[in-house]
């Protein structure tokens, strides 16, 4: 034992120790798809590179100061891989800087946050006593290394990062460029050395904003008006001209439960009529295109008719730049704007980007009597707040704008047994199983607001628009997804599940149909307008109204996949929309050819908001202009 303890440091075992925990951390408890035998290899290989890089540090130290860091280090390491696995189990993502600083959001989870704790996580935890248990009670482990020693341990640490970067780059040319993936670099670098890469995009990100002089304002305005800009109008322009709008962002809608069936019974009875009315217009091919920030980024898009960004929540991170939005639109069409959502104000910095995007008001939980009754899941439930809500927009001036955002039909859709008026789904996937009933308490919610709405003499002049915000049920549910639809949920189903309803009710309009053509959440501010009479001329948008013929011919999803007329991208592989099937070499140029716009489009998104652009746009005259007086002192 002596000897074995003299031949084999602290550091060491605790390399391998972490390494190996890493490593089944990474392959059986995420998500990560592994495509071929390379792919396999890195994984196995970067969790003890890492580790190694963390650990072998120690020997620089004193002997007696060398446990010490090894337990806090492999302490802090496994918090860092478990608040890692936690956010992934509910995101199917990895924690970024911004979302790190959202820290309010994620104590608001409450009890969504405990079902993400399985009590077999306390496994990850077993290296960590271990390591502490021998750091603390046998002092031999130390090594004492000549400098020659030193700088061999750390040669070798050079050497395993540059293997294991010289087979990520092999495998995944640029890799770092490439950085929207989160779930590539976590594959092929490691959770630690993406949080690294991480950090230092941030700091570039905040150092954009510094360094932007206005210049590139006119590249996104020359690429908008040659490519998204539509002079056409269509019969539609003005059809609700003067009308109120109520717009119900509906929490976790995706498509696959209209006109689904569990147990012979309707999941959604009610907008499967709806969306077949003629005072209806329906787009089944309605894509959402959140990213890290959910629900604010669906609204982020559809106030601004922007992307959000590929870290982080916009509403947080840039909440304070210069936009050009929906509801500021409105005001100055003489509409009353305003928000009604009965949660914390300040979840996703509501508060904050509201006031910046020109809503009059914000109707918040504090607006709204939560009972031991009518609270469940994360607040309060759907129709009591639709209910609830009616005495304040009887009173509001008309015309209006407003914006309902609902809450029970978010994971971990919970529902009281009595409320329930629909079986559980039968799957591996708990939450599979509960998507469902929450689904079908949401549409009677939806239901009982129409009625609403006409008792409190507000229907007839109001057009109602109903939007799913992001999908509900991330990858992780697969296995039970593909039982559900009954197929393989590959590229191409991944990116047709998330289609969420989409559909624009307008009470006495008679030629209302169901539109085939694809589009997207950022066509919803331009379409919105275009049914108002508002013209658009200088709006600068990436989306278009979905009336004109004259279209941009895609949909960007905020990873880089696409839809186009005629194909579906996805993780470097071309399908054809309609048959789902992989597209020949020769087609596969011309999808190629599309995927370039999509990324050219999304980074002129991204650098109108790191660089915040719009500070140097004048949209009443259309040009460009010197930087505006700004009131926001904190930018
Ligand atoms: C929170 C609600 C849900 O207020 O909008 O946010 P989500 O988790 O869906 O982004
Ligand atoms: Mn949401």
């Amino acid at each position: 034992m002596q000897a074995f303890r003299w031949k084999v440091p602290l550091f060491i075992l605790a390399t391998i120790f972490f390494g190996l925990k890493t490593y089944l951390v990474y392959r059986f408890m995420l998500n990560l798809s592994i495509e071929n035998p390379m792919q396999e290899l890195i994984l196995f290989l970067n969790p003890f590179v890492s580790a190694y890089l963390v650990f072998a540090i120690s020997v620089w130290l004193k002997p007696h100061r060398q446990m010490k860091y090894l337990r806090w280090t492999a302490l802090v390491g496994t918090m860092i891989l478990y608040l890692n696995l936690v956010f992934y189990r509910n995101f199917t993502d990895f924690i970024t800087i911004p979302v790190l600083f959202q820290g309010n959001n994620a104590a608001d989870l409450g009890g969504s946050l405990l079902s993400l704790i399985h009590f077999q996580d306390i496994f990850i935890f077993i290296d960590v006593v271990i390591i502490w248990y021998l750091s603390k009670n046998m002092d031999s482990w130390s090594v004492n290394f000549s400098k020659a020693g030193k700088i061999t341990v750390t040669a070798v640490t050079f050497l395993l990062m540059t293997t294991n970067v010289v087979l990520a780059e092999m495998e995944r040319p640029m890799l770092f460029v490439r950085a929207f993936d989160r779930e590539y670099l976590v594959k092929n670098i490691g959770i630690f050395n993406y949080h690294l890469y991480d950090a230092t995009m941030h700091t570039k990100t905040k150092a954009q904003r510094v360094f932007a002089d206005g210049s590139e304002i006119s590249e996104v305005e020359n690429y908008i008006r040659e490519n998204t800009e539509s002079d056409q109008k269509s019969d539609l322009f003005g059809v609700a001209e003067g009308k109120n709008v109520i717009f119900v962002s509906v929490e976790s809608m995706q498509n696959f439960v209209l006109d689904a069936k569990i147990n012979g019974k309707e999941v959604t009875p009610f907008m499967n009529d709806l969306k077949e009315r003629k005072d209806t217009i329906f787009f089944p091919n309605f894509y959402h295109q959140t990213a890290q920030g959910k629900t604010s980024d669906s609204e982020f898009i559809v106030e601004n008719s922007l992307y959000p960004l590929p870290r982080g929540a916009v509403y947080f991170t840039h909440a304070a730049n210069e936009y050009n939005s929906l509801p500021e639109i409105l005001n100055e069409n003489n509409y009353y704007t305003s928000v009604y959502h009965a949660n914390n104000k300040s979840f996703w910095n509501r508060d904050v980007m509201y006031d910046n995007l020109g809503y009059d008001k914000f109707f918040d939980e504090k607006s709204f009597e939560e009972t031991e009754e009518n609270t469940f899941g994360w607040g309060l439930e759907d129709k009591a707040f639709f209910e609830q809500s009616i005495k304040y927009l009887k009173d509001q001036k008309q015309p209006f704008y407003s914006k309902f955002i609902t809450l029970t039909h978010h994971f971990p859709f919970e529902l009281p047994e009595d409320k329930s008026n629909l079986d559980l789904y039968d799957s591996n996937s708990r939450t599979l199983n509960h998507y469902f009933p929450t689904a079908r308490y949401t549409d009677e919610a939806l239901e009982k607001f129409f009625q609403n709405l006409k008792d409190a003499g507000l229907y007839e002049d109001s057009i109602i628009v109903l939007m799913g915000d992001h999908y509900g049920i991330s990858d992780y549910h697969n296995a039970a997804m593909s039982q559900f639809l009954g197929k393989e949920i590959d590229g191409y189903q991944h990116v047709q599940n998330q289609r969420v309803p989409f559909m624009i009710h307008i009470p006495g309009y008679d030629q209302g149909k169901t539109y085939d053509k694809i589009a997207g959440q950022v066509d919803v501010k331009p379409t919105l307008l275009h049914l108002l009479g508002i013209p658009a001329e200088n709006d600068l948008t990436f989306g278009t109204d979905l009336f004109t013929e004259d279209r941009k011919k895609f949909i960007a999803m905020r990873d880089g996949s696409f839809v186009s007329d005629k194909y579906v991208y996805k993780n470097e592989v071309c399908y054809d929309r309609q048959t789902g099937e992989e597209v020949s070499d020769t087609e596969a140029e011309s999808c190629l050819a599309v995927k370039k716009k999509v990324d050219k489009e999304l980074s002129l998104s991204d650098s109108l908001i790191y660089g915040d652009l719009f500070r140097f746009y004048n949209f009443d005259q259309g040009e460009k202009q010197s930087e505006k007086e700004t009131t926001v002192s904190d930018k």
